[in-house]
């Protein structure tokens, strides 16, 4: 549990000294170890580091987050007394019984007494935390009877969100960094939210039980969520769950807390928790456009129309890897610019972005992604930069290949 608190506050220690990093470039000169630790004294030091003054935990939003924040400032208050009894003994020792002051050390073996009472004495404070620890654990887990349930899937470097059971069932999204290029390459001055932003949060009703589900794609992430004192690894292969029940509206921003890769920093967890009209409102809405949007499979597309939208779907899927200028960071993630399979047959190029490749960061977009939107991203990989090769592609021929 103590763990589990300081990793929090690890969680945002680290934050703001990435954001005082990215602020300031003294700390260019230094390098290996001693960049982050300089970084993160400069981001405690700095009364102009964006981020807030802040050393404890966030505000907890639900009531197991206040009993987590409760037992992390018991723990605490127990580790300083036993800090200060035993470094009083220990400054008492040194300083009164100082050779200089003549005295003679002891010469004793063993002392029951003594030993009795420092193996029971810690054992007893043991177990004393032990009961509101557990306690509190046990009250963590108990995942029964939610209101709604959540999927949540973590993908390199993004997350999914599927709503499974309540008003909203159904309701499937990706939901993607929305900080400006810009303000992360420093061309820009950093937004209030820089990096702990996306474009379509997950949105919850006020006082309701949630319960999220979380898995992955790929690589294993973490679903954190400070202020509901919700961490849950994503593990590809496995499900795992946890809950919370927001208490207050607002919105509540956390990170990726497990080292994912590349942009592991890149994809921020917001939750919008509203009122109950203003969740229906959104249902409603949601839903309608899943009728609506279910978009219409046999549009014919022409060039520009899907040039534009597959430029949009590129950068919010592909650029991570393989650029915005196409180049890639070779040799991890190649260049799209001139490559054989992006300027080759356009099967192979569609065969290979719907299952991807097994073993590589190529994941299957076909999971991810609508026809529509396969036959846009490949058509924009198809014209882009200095791709030219002036064909369409209609989704019913990304549908076609799905089969095979
Ligand atoms: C997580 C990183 C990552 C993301 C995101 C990503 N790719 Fe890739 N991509 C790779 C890697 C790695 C390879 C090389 C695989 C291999 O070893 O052949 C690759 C290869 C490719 C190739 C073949 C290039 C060649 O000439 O070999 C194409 C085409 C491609 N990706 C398209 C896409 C599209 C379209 C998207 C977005 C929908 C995308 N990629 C998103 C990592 C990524
Ligand atoms: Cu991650």
């Amino acid at each position: 549990m103590l763990c589990r608190a300081a990793w929090d506050l690890a969680g945002e220690r680290e934050n703001m000294a990435r954001r005082s990093n990215n602020n300031r470039d003294t700390t260019g000169v230094l390098s290996g170890a001693a960049r982050p630790l300089f970084a993160g004294l400069l981001a405690l030091l700095s009364s102009t580091a964006n981020a807030a003054w802040e050393l404890n935990l966030q505000e907890p939003v639900t009531a197991v987050a206040r009993r987590v924040y409760e037992l992390h400032s018991l723990l605490l208050w127990v580790i300083v007394v036993i800090f200060v009894g035993v470094f009083a003994v220990v400054a008492y020792s040194l300083y009164f019984h100082r050779k200089s002051r003549g005295h003679k050390a002891a010469t004793f073996h063993d002392n029951t007494a003594v030993e009795l009472a420092w193996t029971i004495v810690p054992a007893l404070v043991l177990v004393a935390i032990a009961f509101p620890a557990t306690s509190a654990l046990v009250d963590m887990r108990d995942t029964s009877q939610p209101d709604l349930t959540v999927k949540v899937t973590g993908y390199q470097w993004k997350w999914g969100y599927e709503y499974l059971t309540g008003d909203a069932a159904g309701v499937k999204f990706l939901s993607v960094l929305s900080t400006p290029r810009d303000q992360i390459e420093n061309k820009a001055p950093k937004g209030e939210h820089y990096l702990l932003e996306v474009d379509r949060p997950l949105v919850v009703p006020v006082g309701k039980k949630v319960r999220i589900l979380t898995t992955s794609n790929d690589v294993i992430h973490n679903w954190s969520m400070p202020a509901f004192a919700v961490k849950t690894d994503a593990v590809p292969g496995f499900l795992r769950d946890t809950w919370f029940r927001a208490e207050k509206e607002g919105t509540y921003r956390g990170q990726c807390s497990e080292l994912c890769g590349k942009d592991h920093g890149f994809m921020p967890i917001v939750v919008e928790v509203v009122s109950a009209e203003k969740y229906a409102a959104w249902v409603a809405e949601q839903k309608q456009q899943l009728a609506a949007g279910a978009e219409d499979p046999n549009k014919v597309w022409t060039l520009d129309e899907q040039v534009a939208r597959g430029e949009t779907v590129y950068a919010a899927n592909c650029a991570a890897c393989h650029q915005a200028s196409g180049e890639g960071m070779p040799p991890a993630f190649p260049a799209l610019n001139g490559s054989k399979i992006a300027t080759g047959p356009k099967e192979a190029h569609l065969a290979l972005v719907l299952k991807g490749k097994a073993g590589t960061a190529m994941a299957a977009f076909g999971e991810q992604l609508s026809d529509t939107d396969i036959a846009a991203v490949v058509a924009y990989e198809r014209n882009a930069w200095s791709n030219k090769l002036g064909e369409v592609i209609q989704p019913a021929e990304v549908k076609a290949l799905r089969g095979k």
